[in-house]
């Protein structure tokens, strides 16, 4: 989709395996050169029986996706991929999923390579005011239960978003941050290991503490925010949050509490 000139070598595979420390978190590791996107291929394979845990990583999406369709710009050198999750004991919290992946990604940007990132209602991870990730939650149903949930993260690596004329202004990536390449088969492996964490203390058998992770990752408070839902626009400051998949709005009349799973735009106001 945007051919971008990247010195970034290939993915390595075998290092990627080799440097996972998870328990079942990509024990069933898939990874290709390009795709449409690898929320399809997860998809497409949890439909053929995949296991729970399944990544599918790609070097390149021809059409990444982003919420409601949106494009996702996905060029060789970032880290794109995709987890398929099955125990129907987290569909309960699939609408904390996006903030949770979210968290995945910017605890180890910021622990492990020091950079400034935290994580912006509802699905996005961000270096001031400019995307540096994001997080696409994708479910099936069969009947009325769900069959599995398909966690899409996205992180702008070794990714020169200055060349990308659409988010020229509104993106950054590892590689402007830190002024080099960051090495993905310890990113991938870093970000891996967290998410499991977090989908296990989510239901009950891991003990990070979600939501005092949010309030230290937190970049969304304080922030002036248009928010358009199905039934609603609201214009405010985000006050708070409650719990990991409603946020609370302070407008002219009164905090108003919305949804993650209502949410159909948020546009982040400039001061
Ligand atoms: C997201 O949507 O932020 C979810 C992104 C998820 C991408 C992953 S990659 C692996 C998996 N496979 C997929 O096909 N998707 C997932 P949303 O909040 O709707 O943000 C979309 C908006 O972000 C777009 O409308 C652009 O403005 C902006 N955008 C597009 N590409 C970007 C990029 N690479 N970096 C930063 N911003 C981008």
């Amino acid at each position: 989709m945007v051919g971008l000139l990247t010195l970034e070598s290939k993915l390595c595979e075998s290092l990627i395996r080799q440097r996972l420390k998870t328990c079942w978190i990509g024990k069933t590791l898939k990874v290709v050169d390009e795709c449409v996107s690898t929320n399809d291929i997860a998809r497409i394979m949890a439909e053929d029986g995949a296991p729970h845990g399944l990544v599918v990583i790609a070097e390149s999406q021809t059409a990444g996706r982003g919420r409601l369709g949106r494009p996702w710009f996905s060029p060789k050198g970032g880290i794109w991929l995709s987890i398929l999750t099955r125990p129907p004991k987290w569909f309960h919290f699939l609408d904390s999923l996006p903030l949770v992946g979210a968290l995945a990604i910017a605890k180890p940007l910021a622990e492990q390579w020091n950079i400034d990132a935290k994580v912006r209602w509802p699905n996005d991870v961000v270096v001031g005011r400019r995307k540096i990730g994001g997080v696409l939650v994708e479910a099936k149903a069969r009947g009325n239960e769900l069959d599995f949930a398909i966690l899409g993260l996205g992180i702008n690596a070794n990714v020169e978003t200055s060349k990308i004329g659409a988010i020229s202004r509104t993106a950054t990536s590892v590689l402007s941050i830190l002024g080099k390449e960051v090495k993905r088969e310890d990113l991938i492996p870093a970000i891996l290991f967290e998410m499991e964490r977090n989908f296990e203390s989510l239901g009950g058998s891991a003990d990070v503490d979600l939501e005092g992770l949010l309030t230290n990752l937190d970049g969304s408070r304080g922030s002036r925010v248009k928010v358009r839902t199905s039934g609603a626009e609201l214009e405010g400051v985000v006050d708070s949050y409650e719990g990991l998949s409603r946020i609370r709005i302070l407008t002219w009349d009164g905090i108003t509490p919305v949804e993650t799973n209502a949410v159909l735009s948020v546009d982040y106001q400039v001061d």
